[in-house]
């Protein structure tokens, strides 16, 4: 144990250098006040002494966090990998120092070598020499991400579902929605809730719809959300929102049940959320997994915990589904859009300077 003697003014002051200086774990071993200073007696400061230790940690702990220096030469090598691939980068030496720094910034953002390529291909092809080139490659990659397709209640009562890995958003993502169509759009919003897999999962819908003052059906199984759907509810909302079971991306037999839970006689629109904080291969995997889902929109999460955009750009070329919303914090209603093209582009060109 490192153990050492810390004297102030008052115990808080101690306790206070204490942390700062042996951390969190610190205990107290023995404090007692004293007095010191002054001249024959007099001036004299009443002072607390604190003698404190910390438990220290074995090495082989310490360690753990170091690089090695197979570690570190890994990593020059993978630098050195990636900046000769940049170097002998044949693309990127035909390009006008704008369009360097626009591919190079795309490739920082994650965006795939064959995508950015085609996107900076048609940025050449298409932009208008007259116009200010960063307008014109924000309209560009706007039109190449298409508009967004958020949901739109019609005459019929719609039945949307959200399916997605456990943690990504779906249930604070379905409060979102439900208040903003609830209480902005003055539209009748029934909830569902199919994860009953843990309590706290349920509890958790159930104190937004009580807030918002909507309905919220919890359902074990098809039979049913069918007659809930077809008989009890039909007619009778615009929207009817259906949560489910956080399911683990590689679960198959999860995902076996949720594709008989949600039949298309039920469920009009299904948007996949994904946590774009998630790495780009995950991401792969994900869609991957879920299309026996055959899901029709992409809704993305946590833009705000992400620093790389590119995969908006990978997924909507690789998958080829509009987006319908953003979401991008965990305040309810507030932090959710459209998935406009604008808003796209602002995250994904926020930092570009050409
Ligand atoms: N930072 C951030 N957190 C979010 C966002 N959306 C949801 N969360 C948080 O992610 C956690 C899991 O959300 P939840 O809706 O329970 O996920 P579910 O398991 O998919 O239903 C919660 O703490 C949410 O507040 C977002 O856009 N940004
Ligand atoms: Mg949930």
């Amino acid at each position: 144990m490192r153990i050492k003697k810390y004297v102030g003014e008052t115990v808080q002051d101690v306790i206070f250098k204490i942390k700062a200086e042996l951390g969190p774990d610190a205990i107290i071993l023995n404090t007692h006040k004293l007095k010191k200073g002054g001249i024959l007696g007099m001036f004299t400061k009443d002072v607390v002494e604190v003698v404190a230790g910390v438990e220290e940690k074995r090495k082989q702990e310490k360690d753990s966090n170091l690089l090695t220096v197979k570690d570190i030469n890994d990593l020059k090598t993978m630098i050195q990998d990636m900046h000769n691939q940049w170097q002998t980068d044949k693309f990127r030496h035909d390009l006008s120092e704008e369009l360097t720094i626009l591919y190079q910034y795309l490739n920082r953002q994650g965006v795939a070598r064959e995508y950015n390529i085609e996107l900076i291909k048609l940025i050449k092809q298409e932009a208008n020499p007259e116009q200010d080139l960063l307008l014109e490659i924000r309209r560009i990659i706007g039109q190449y991400l298409g508009e967004g397709q958020p949901i739109m209640p019609g005459n019929d009562t719609k039945v949307v579902a959200f399916i997605g890995p456990t943690g990504v958003g779906k249930t604070t993502t379905i409060a979102k929605l439900s208040a903003r169509f609830a209480l902005d759009e003055k539209k009748r919003v029934c909830l569902i809730t199919a994860d009953t897999y843990r309590i706290a999962a349920v509890q958790q819908l159930r104190t937004y719809s009580e807030i918002i003052n909507i309905p919220l059906h919890v359902i074990y199984n098809q039979t049913e959300l069918l007659k809930l759907v077809n008989e009890d509810l039909k007619d009778n909302y615009d929207l009817i929102l259906l949560d489910t079971v956080g399911t683990s991306w590689n679960d198959r037999i999860q995902l076996g049940k949720l594709k008989k839970l949600m039949t298309r006689d039920i469920v009009n629109e299904t948007h996949l959320i994904i946590g774009l904080n998630t790495k780009s291969r995950v991401i792969n995997e994900i869609i991957n997994e879920f299309s026996i889902l055959s899901p029709d929109k992409l809704l993305l999460t946590k833009l705000d915990e992400t620093v790389a955009f590119g995969d908006i750009i990978n997924l909507k070329n690789k998958y080829k589904l509009p987006f319908s919303y953003i979401t991008f914090g965990q305040d309810v209603p507030d932090d959710i859009r459209p998935a406009a093209p604008n808003s796209l582009t602002d995250y994904l060109l926020g930092d570009l300077n050409v």
